[in-house]
């Protein structure tokens, strides 16, 4: 490990006494604080004109502490392509150029439906920047051997701190998002909208199924006593959101990440036609596919290698580039591959 216990304990816990953030809820008592009119800009973390998506950090004027905004244009939804949306009255039309029967113009669409999906995060930690940060990314090959050595022993003294999961399973944050809440305390989950979805595009539906039970990390831990757990998730989870977005599982993309980002047990639904981030074979495993190979053999992720990714900004990659498993590109200006 390069880091002290110091910077360790940064990425544990954000400073929140000193950065305090004020929340108000729907009654009016308190809300964040944060204006974007306030943010002063210091470094673009990614930008990615496939995605629409820029990541930026910067600080809020008067505050301390850096903060990361992430800006993602939002996919047309088809409900506003007619004479109330796109086609209104209210569209400005720009001219560029007619050529015979080709024209081109820009379009300014009334605001309502021009928002740009915006995540702030504050404070954040140099964790969280090395996340959304454009770097360098290479796949490692993980036996159980490793992971008990290495993997394991670096996630018990870093990783992202897991309050805002603790929060919506406690009842104290998102309660109005949630979709579907089965209260068992062994093979519950809560359901709800990612932080990545706006809860409304069906084009690019977001999920997550947030398991109750605590002390479940990763797919790792799974084996034959979490079966049950697992085909509830599916279930569950498909029927559900086919009753309130009336998507049918067969159009639902339902898998775990390896690595997680957050060590708390947690699946993914994403509509299959989406490209949602973290959908490569080298990061997602599906969740029909996990089951199936713990009925096979109940113990299989405790002894399956499994491969993940890691950049070179992460605190893994130290470790696993010391221990020769992994080496740093010294190449300057190698073209930068999007997360
Ligand atoms: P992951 O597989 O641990 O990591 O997924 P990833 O970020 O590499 O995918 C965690 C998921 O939780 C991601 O899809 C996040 O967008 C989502 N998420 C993270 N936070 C902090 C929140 C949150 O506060 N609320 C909700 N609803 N989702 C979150």
């Amino acid at each position: 490990m390069s880091d002290s216990n110091s910077q360790n304990d940064e990425f544990l816990e954000p400073k929140r006494k000193e950065c305090k953030i004020e929340h108000k809820d729907e009654n009016g008592v308190s809300d964040s604080q944060l204006e974007l009119k306030d943010f002063v800009l210091e470094k673009i973390l990614n930008s990615s004109t496939n995605r629409k998506t820029v990541c930026v950090l910067g600080k809020f004027k008067d505050k301390s502490g850096v903060a990361i905004v992430f800006l993602e244009k939002n996919a047309f939804r088809e409900e506003d392509l007619d004479n109330k949306g796109y086609f209104s009255v209210n569209t400005e039309l720009k001219k560029f150029f007619q050529n015979d029967i080709y024209g081109n113009f820009e379009c300014f669409p009334p605001a309502s439906i021009n928002g740009v999906k915006t995540t702030i995060i504050y404070p954040a930690t140099d964790k969280h920047i090395a996340k959304f940060s454009q770097q360098q990314v290479h796949i490692v090959l993980e036996t159980p051997e490793l992971y008990d050595k290495l993997t394991l022993p670096h996630l018990e003294k870093e990783q992202f701190n897991l309050q805002w999961v603790y929060n919506i399973l406690e009842g104290t944050s998102e309660q109005d998002r949630i979709v579907h809440d089965n209260k068992c305390e062994r093979e519950g989950f809560v359901l709800l909208p990612d932080l990545k979805w706006d809860g409304v595009t069906t084009e690019t539906l977001y999920l997550l199924a947030i398991v109750r039970q605590r002390g479940i990390k990763s797919l790792r831990d799974l084996d034959e006593t979490h079966l049950p757990l697992l085909r509830r998730i599916r279930d569950e989870g498909k029927k559900k959101i086919l009753e309130k977005y009336n998507v049918a599982g067969s159009q639902l993309r339902i898998y775990l990440h390896y690595q997680p980002s957050f060590y708390h047990l947690h699946v993914h639904f994403t509509y299959l036609k989406h490209e949602a981030p973290g959908i490569y074979a080298e990061k997602s495993h599906l969740l029909d596919t996990v089951i199936d190979n713990i009925e096979m053999i109940g113990d299989y992720y405790k002894k399956a290698t499994l491969p993940f990714t890691i950049r070179e900004m992460d605190n893994i990659f130290n470790i696993y580039e010391t221990n020769g498993h992994v080496q740093r590109i010294k190449q300057e200006n190698i073209e930068l591959i999007d997360k």
